[in-house]
């Protein structure tokens, strides 16, 4: 447990077990089914009397005319029940998320290798995974020429989405008239979700033509209207349960409707319930992941390191169809600030349409790849002006009251980032550190230590402003239980928890008399994804308003019954505080309902005061902003390019939390995800083929718990919420990701410490055993007398 946590139960034993509330650090409200196992996920469902299996056949080629399939041979295999293809969709072959550029089945054409193009529905799922595996078999593809790198669709001018373009004042000018430049490119790997969960959906036809999906995705909504459209039905036809997942992290937004839809279509076909659940290795081979990002950026800066001015370049492989990136690129442009004022600034964003998996959500959603580039240039400047990287990022930190204004010309209030900072510096002792490294490192000839201060500045909303909505309905019943449910999925992170808090804190009722229940199309309709750390905040006051509804009737009641006014009657501890007296909350409802008043609610939420020009890409288009900073130290073996993680001091704002336990989980969760993906996480496709090469854990390598410091301090930052959000809390759920940017920075520092400091490593992210050794033999050659004016060249500016 969490020293912050044990400290606060030592303090407050009654509080984590009193009547619930929120600001307590509970255990997540299913923490003891997940370790019995006895959590049920979607596979875990019984099965109905007569379920089929699904297993989708995969394209072998990257980019093809699509001829033929022998179905005939399909259909002779053992177990086989149905073959569906594209002509057997009723409706629209389409999942787009927003541009509807995407078949559930391939049609005409094969777009990436690995694009689904059939299902075998037969009575097992060995069986129909055998007959789908002889797709190369039966698939008549004409080759046609593959695009699959971002930088070849980028020279042929080929975008799922026009190019997208901020600009405040001039940066060009700035930058020819600053004392200083740099010209850099430098590029950015994408990253697996690797839910431990994959994707999986199980259609179980209902009474008159209607299907109920159950469906492991953070948005159901998103599926039953796929489902609909795949059919040619109404969306009260269709209804789609989410009760848990076991990991999101994005990549179940958009993605899970492949998997529902063909699940919900077979189903629909025959009649009978479908499961689809493909293995690990077709996972990845179908779905997209975090985009890899390509940096060309122009600074200008002086001799403090002020930026003066910047131009930059993103490029990202979007894939085979646009799915979300046009609002990934949107976030990755209005995080380029991270935590720093930049006057002057250009950004244009590129989306490349190539023959590979659609890229999609990944916790940040292009928010970290936007700042990890400023990062760079930031560490980069600090090195060529021979100072301390902290010393330079501080020097362009947004203010307060002035430079406090992002190139989107949203101002940043509730800035903290200078204090947090401060603070955080002190708490990890980072100065005399630097100062220990530096001298540890001199007598270390192989083993190089290497240390780092990041902060984080974080936009909470969804960049698309209709999607900042949520509904709740709270079901009181007489014996004080009440049953929330809410449009937000569970994905681990704790909502359903945080949520209960919420309405038990607003009906003074005790945590165990309260059940969220799964997530259902048929109970809160029109529902936003589950994503950009929102959940909370949106569901959280639904629920609220919903709650609050109760609460008033039954004061209205309970002033008439007992007395006293309707503003002065107390909710707590299950009891009610009326006139003086206290009612247990039982006797209160049971005298309500005999009343005939209303003990449910629903409730519903619009984040207030968004607006948004997407053109010029101007606005507010942020609620409120959640900062953060971390300081990691590295050790990095010169000789074999293997690093490791020694100590993380995180210090993290979450305003006033409504669960520190499940903040602190957040954090040190995020912050593990993101150092395995500047660290460890490494994406390889074939260059001709382009099959992608890492589709398994045996080749594609996540953190591990031994991967975590030995020395891990996480602290929540003292703070309230400047926004009027859920109990002035901070989203939590993507942020911390970004903290991860420190240990990648540690290792550069740790590289940089071979030539003595005066030489960029160029190390790739992420930053692999062999990224790495690259980025030494390349600080060594260049520290080499012999390569003197490579090293002249990166120490002076352009
Ligand atoms: N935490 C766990 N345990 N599992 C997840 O899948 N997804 C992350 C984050 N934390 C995730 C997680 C992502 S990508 C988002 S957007 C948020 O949780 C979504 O949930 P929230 O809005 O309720 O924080
Ligand atoms: N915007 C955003 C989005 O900021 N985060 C998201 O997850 C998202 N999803 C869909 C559309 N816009
Ligand atoms: Mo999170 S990437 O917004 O699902």
């Amino acid at each position: 447990m969490n020293r912050a946590v044990e400290s606060f139960l030592a303090s407050d034993p009654a509080a984590a077990h009193s009547a619930a509330r929120v600001g307590v650090p509970r255990p997540h409200e299913s923490a003891h089914l997940h370790v019995a196992g006895a959590a049920p996920y979607v596979d875990d469902i019984p099965e109905v009397i007569g379920t089929l299996h699904a297993a989708l056949g995969l394209s072998p080629v990257a980019h093809g005319r699509l001829r033929a399939i022998d179905l005939e041979a399909l259909r002779a295999q053992p177990g086989v029940v149905a073959v569906l293809s594209a002509a057997d969709i009723p409706g629209a072959n389409d999942c787009g998320a927003i541009v509807h550029d995407e078949p559930i089945l391939a049609q005409g054409e094969v777009q990436y290798l690995g694009q689904p193009v059939f299902a075998v529905i037969a009575t097992e799922r060995e069986l129909a995974r055998r007959a789908a595996a002889l797709a190369r078999k039966v698939l008549d593809i004409e080759p046609l020429p593959a695009v699959l790198t971002a930088r070849e669709a980028h020279a042929l001018g080929q975008y799922v989405v026009p190019p997208a373009h901020l600009v405040r004042g001039d940066a060009r000018a700035a930058i020819e008239a600053a004392p200083r430049r740099l010209k850099d490119r430098f590029t950015l790997g994408g990253q697996e979700q690797f839910y431990l969960e994959g994707q999986i959906s199980y259609a179980v036809p209902q009474e008159d033509g209607t299907l109920k999906v159950h469906c492991s995705t953070q948005h159901p909504s998103e599926m039953q209207h796929v489902i609909a459209h795949v059919l040619g039905k109404l969306k009260h036809h269709v209804q789609v349960e989410c009760r848990r997942m076991g990991g999101g992290f994005g990549g179940k937004e958009s993605q899970s409707a492949v998997f529902a839809s063909i699940a919900s279509l077979a189903a629909f076909k025959l009649g009978r319930p479908v499961k689809l659940r493909p293995d690990r290795d077709d996972d990845f081979m179908i779905t997209g992941r975090r985009h890899g990002f390509e940096f060309d950026v122009e600074v200008g800066y002086d001799d403090e390191g002020h930026i003066l001015g910047v131009e930059v370049e993103m490029l990202t492989n979007a894939g085979w169809s646009a799915d979300l990136s046009a609002a990934v690129m949107g976030r990755a442009i209005c995080h380029f600030d991270n935590a720093y004022w930049l006057p002057h600034v250009a950004m244009h964003g590129y989306c490349a349409r190539t023959n590979t998996q659609s890229n999609t959500a990944f916790r940040g959603f292009g928010g970290p790849q936007g700042a990890y580039a400023i990062e760079h240039v930031i560490d980069t400047l600090a090195r060529r002006l021979g100072r301390d990287p902290l010393e330079v990022r501080r020097a362009n930190f947004y203010g307060v009251g002035e430079r406090d204004v992002t190139p989107y010309e949203q101002k940043v209030e509730g800035n903290v980032i200078a204090p947090l900072v401060a603070e955080l510096e002190a708490s990890s002792g980072y100065q005399a550190r630097r100062a220990e490294i530096a001298a540890w490192n001199a007598q270390s000839p192989v083993l190089k230590r290497g240390l780092a201060l990041t902060p984080v500045k974080f936009g909470i909303s969804f960049n698309v402003q209709h999607l900042n909505q949520a509904g709740a309905l709270v079901h009181l019943y007489t014996d004080g239980s009440a049953l929330v449910n809410h449009g937000g999925t569970e994905m681990g992170q704790g909502l359903n928890t945080k949520v209960a808090q919420v309405v038990a804190q607003e009906l003074g009722l005790s945590f165990s008399n309260i059940r969220v229940t799964a997530t259902d199309t048929f109970k809160v309709v029109n529902t936003s994804a589950t994503a950009a750390s929102t959940g909370s905040d949106l569901n959280g006051k639904a629920a609220q308003d919903a709650a609050r509804q109760i609460r008033e009737r039954l004061a209205a009641f309970a002033a008439g019954k007992w007395g006293g006014t309707a503003e002065d009657v107390r909710f707590a501890n299950d009891q009610v505080e009326v006139n003086g007296q206290s009612v247990p909350l039982q006797e209160l409802l049971l005298q309500a309902y005999l009343a005939r008043v209303q003990l449910w609610s629903d409730g519903f939420y619009v984040t207030p005061g968004l607006h948004w020009d997407a053109k010029a890409m101007k606005g507010r288009p942020f609620y409120y902003f959640a900062f953060g900073a971390a300081v990691s130290e590295v050790v990095v073996d010169t000789l074999t390019g293997e690093s490791r993680l020694l100590r993380a001091d995180l210090l993290h704002d979450v305003g006033k939390s409504l669960n520190p336990a499940i903040d602190l989980g957040q954090v040190e969760g995020g912050f593990i995800q993101g150092m395995g993906w500047l660290t460890m996480e490494e994406l390889v496709w074939h260059p001709k083929t382009g099959a992608l090469l890492t589709h398994a854990p045996s080749t594609y390598k996540i953190p591990t718990a031994n991967d975590a410091p030995a020395v891990f301090n996480t602290r929540l930052f003292d703070n309230s919420n400047v926004a009027d959000s859920i109990h002035r809390s901070k989203a939590v759920g993507e942020p911390p990701l970004l903290l991860g940017f420190s240990v990648w920075h540690a290792i550069r520092d740790a590289v940089s410490s071979v030539g003595e400091h005066r030489i960029d490593p160029p190390l790739r992210a992420p930053a692999t055993a062999e990224a790495v050794l690259d980025a030494v033999d390349a600080v060594r050659a260049a520290a080499t007398p012999a390569a003197e004016p490579a090293a002249a060249e990166t120490a002076g500016a352009v």
